[in-house]
């Protein structure tokens, strides 16, 4: 494992893509060892993922284009799927996945970031979907993650003039959560992981489940998915034991600070 790099911090894994020479642009070997280590997350003790690029200057520059240049319109669709695939296994991972953002995030990297669950970034940070600048639409979920994400008309503005914005706008119109300074970015995003790890495991992978299947369908289809993920909470040790955990602080506040949740 070269490209990408994984280190676990407690119950946080953190997932960093490692070509800084070409700003971590994703050729097939970058997409197959993100794969890879996908597979390998203990998901019985990690409890969030953090995504970043290695270096100071990029995030991930896009997907490689000395090797999509010389591609037939077979091999497009296929370099096309594979990054979908590996994208939508981040989408539907079971467990959040925080993009920290450190620099460029063009083309596929904006579109990796925007498979994940939260963005945020550092200052010098830069997005763009400059695709048609190069001939081809993109190819890694843009045109469907982008327009859902900001708005349609945001979404085909940003995409058709293949124009990059900076931190504060992509803040402004919703593509990130939050900016920071490039020297706090991971702090941040490890403490926000941190944050999520303590709560109970079961519950957090149900509300990623929920949201994102909800989104997917009608409202009446999916105020059942919330209802059958919500009633799978209950009889669980998670939820005993944090129902249980709030009623003795109301008896005597100093008594239990935190629980413990233990169900991955
Ligand atoms: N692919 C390959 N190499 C790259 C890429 C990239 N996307 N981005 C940067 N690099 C390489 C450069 O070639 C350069 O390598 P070398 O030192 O060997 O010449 C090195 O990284 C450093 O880059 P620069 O010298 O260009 O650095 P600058 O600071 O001058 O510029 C930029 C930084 C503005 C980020 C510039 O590198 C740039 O414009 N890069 C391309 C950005 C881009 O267009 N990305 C979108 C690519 S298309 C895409 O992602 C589509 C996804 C869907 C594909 C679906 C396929 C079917």
């Amino acid at each position: 494992m070269s490209f990408v790099l994984y280190e676990t911090e407690g119950a946080v894994g953190i997932i960093t893509i490692n070509r800084p020479e070409a700003l971590n642009a994703l050729n097939s070997a970058v997409l197959d060892e993100l794969n890879a280590v996908l597979d390998g997350v203990d998901l019985d003790s990690i409890r969030a993922l953090v995504l970043t690029g290695a270096g100071e200057k990029s995030f991930i520059a896009g997907a490689d284009i000395g090797e999509m240049s010389t591609l037939t319109k077979e091999e497009g669709e296929a370099f096309g799927k594979k990054g979908n695939d590996v994208f939508r296994r981040i989408e539907t991972f079971p467990i959040p996945v925080i993009a920290a953002i450190n620099g460029f995030a063009l083309g596929g990297g904006n579109e990796i970031a925007m498979s994940c669950d939260i963005r945020i970034c550092s200052e010098n940070a830069v997005f763009g979907q400059p695709e048609v600048g190069l001939g081809i639409t993109p190819g890694f979920g843009g045109t469907q993650r982008l327009a859902r994400l900001v708005s349609p008309g945001m979404a085909k503005q940003l995409i058709y003039t293949a124009l990059n914005i900076k931190a504060d706008e992509a803040y402004r119109i919703g593509l990130v959560n939050a900016v920071y300074p490039q020297a706090e970015l991971m702090d941040a995003a490890k403490k926000l992981a941190g944050k999520i790890a303590m709560n109970a495991p079961i519950a957090v992978r149900g509300c990623k489940k929920a949201i994102n299947e909800g989104l997917e369908v009608g409202m009446d289809e999916a105020i059942v998915i919330e209802e059958k993920i919500f009633g799978g909470c209950f009889e669980s040790e998670d939820q005993r034991e944090g129902m249980a955990n709030f009623l003795r602080k109301k008896d005597d506040p100093a008594k239990v600070k935190h629980v413990a949740f233990k169900n991955a």
